[in-house]
């Protein structure tokens, strides 16, 4: 199923199981799929955050009776993992982690991005798999101008939900949504106002790359509305879409909002989600 989404190795730190033993529907489960520009980011969050435990993972995959300085070892899994080829071909190598037996209790996922505050790892998780990016295009921008007033306070499908605060953009990392071709998925997205009282109307829209080109054409548009209140709508998958992974928009905006996924937002959030087509 995942053709592009391959566990290169298990770091083994504490006695891990084989690599073999891990069925598609647990590296699902795991989620934690990431855009190349995400990848990029966990690396230079887990320098920041956890040099030391890169270190030994430098360790336990080289003759680590080499001298070497901390840093050049971390460099040299940059080069690995990150180098300008691997960004260029859009497949990344990023560290994911969890428990010995590949499920994340806690909801912990490493950092995406090197201005995210360092966070405390569950002391029973482990790096459990070296994972190569899905995703290998950039998508275009999307933002708020501002997001004090109104935001996306939540959005789910099939009843498995993501709520957040308001920022004016947000990449959703650690959850993919799972879509069937033919069939019918029940999304809810749900605004947040500053003041709840006194809900702003707004216009939301969704959009979902069914052909996997990077973009988001008129025609993938999947739901538009207007509203104060939350969304409740079905999306069918077509027939034509293209089995694998592929990015889901969704915006809110006080100003109307735009047909164009493209298209800066006024007042609202536009947030990225991750969904696999099968
Ligand atoms: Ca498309």
């Amino acid at each position: 199923m995942f053709n592009k989404y391959s566990l290169v190795f298990l770091l083994g730190l504490s006695g891990s199981v084989a690599a073999e033993g891990i069925d598609d529907a647990a590296f699902n489960e795991l989620g934690d799929l990431l855009t190349v520009d995400q990848a990029q980011g966990r690396f230079d969050w887990l320098e920041q955050c956890y040099s030391g435990l890169m270190v030994e993972i430098w360790e336990k995959t080289h003759d680590a009776t080499q001298v070497l300085t901390n840093s050049e070892k971390i460099r040299q899994l940059k080069e690995l993992w990150v180098s300008q080829d691997k960004i260029t071909k859009g497949q990344v190598n990023y560290l994911s982690f969890a428990n010995a037996d590949f499920t994340n209790p806690y909801g912990w996922y490493a950092g995406t991005d090197v201005t995210q505050n360092c966070t405390l790892m569950p002391t029973e998780y482990e790096a459990v798999a070296l994972k190569t990016t899905v995703i290998d295009h950039q998508y275009c921008a999307n933002a708020s101008y501002d997001s004090e007033w109104e935001w996306i306070a939540s959005v789910s499908m099939d009843g498995k939900t993501h709520a957040s605060n308001a920022n004016p953009y947000t990449q959703v990392s650690g959850l993919v949504f799972p879509m069937r071709l033919n069939q019918e998925h029940e999304m809810a997205l749900t605004p947040g106002f500053q003041i709840p009282d006194d809900p702003s109307f707004l216009g939301a829209r969704v959009w979902i790359d069914w052909n996997q080109d990077g973009s988001f054409s008129i025609d993938e548009m999947v739901f538009s509305g207007q509203g104060s209140e939350t969304f409740n709508f079905n999306v069918a998958v077509p027939s034509t879409a293209t089995p694998g992974v592929s990015m889901m928009r969704v915006a809110m905006d006080a100003g109307g909002g735009f047909n164009n996924a493209c298209t800066r937002n006024w007042y609202g959030e536009v947030e990225d989600y991750l969904v696999t087509v099968q």
